[in-house]
């Protein structure tokens, strides 16, 4: 059925699933959805993987990541594939391999500030790492002409990155987890996000 509800949905994109609902058992870092969620158990365990079958993504594309930056990027990858509240900032695009992106998703301040300090001694040699890469391996390289470049030369600041590394999915604010007018990769328990959701379906943008 069409998605009504705006507070408890699921994207159309690669791997999610058409309504959101309970799990059970959720891998690791993707637990914290199991009541609700738009992950299978089968894409939460993926999330974890290098290169996983998910978008065959290389994380290692300057050097192997470290396990402290990687840490995030399986938070977002939980985030992005397991949110059920993200309704507000659900939009549609014509790309390839999904129908609906999210856009400008008001990002907590403590999230993206922990995951670029977890991440600036790190490298990269992309700002934007949905478009660009050289495919011909099957999973992404640097492609031809650019460079690998310490973290915080590609981005100078954690606004920097958490905007432009997914073409805008995040908007950095400074609001704070207990704002209720942020969303958080990172929580225990009761999902905090439904209420961010509510609050700004409520009040516009
Ligand atoms: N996390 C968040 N927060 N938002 C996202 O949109 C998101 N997206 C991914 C993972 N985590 C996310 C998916 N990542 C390609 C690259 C990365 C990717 C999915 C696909 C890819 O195939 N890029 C091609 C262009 C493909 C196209 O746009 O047609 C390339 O040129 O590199």
């Amino acid at each position: 059925a069409m998605s009504l509800d705006k507070l408890n949905m699921c994207m159309d994109a690669k791997h999610h699933k058409t309504e959101p609902g309970p799990e059970g058992q959720l891998y690791q870092q993707c637990s914290p959805w199991r009541d609700n969620a738009c992950c299978t158990a089968n894409t939460s365990a993926e999330a974890h993987d290098d290169a996983s079958y998910l978008y065959n993504f290389n994380w290692n594309h300057c050097g192997i990541m470290s396990k402290e930056c990687k840490k995030h990027f399986i938070q977002d990858t939980c985030f992005y594939e397991c949110s059920p509240h993200l309704g507000p900032w659900i939009q549609p695009v014509d790309q390839s391999w999904r129908k609906e992106r999210i856009l400008d998703v008001p990002l907590c301040k403590e999230d993206c500030e922990t995951w670029w300090e977890d991440c600036k001694n790190d490298y990269t040699c992309k700002t934007n790492w949905h478009k660009g890469w050289d495919w011909s391996s099957g999973i992404n390289k640097c492609p031809e002409g650019s460079k690998c470049s310490k973290w915080t030369d590609v981005f100078p600041t954690p606004k920097s990155m958490c905007e432009e590394i997914w073409s805008n999915s995040y908007i950095y604010t400074t609001y704070t987890k207990t704002s209720g007018k942020c969303m958080q990769l990172w929580f225990t328990g009761t999902n905090p996000n439904k209420k961010v959701a509510e609050y700004y379906l409520n009040n516009g943008q």
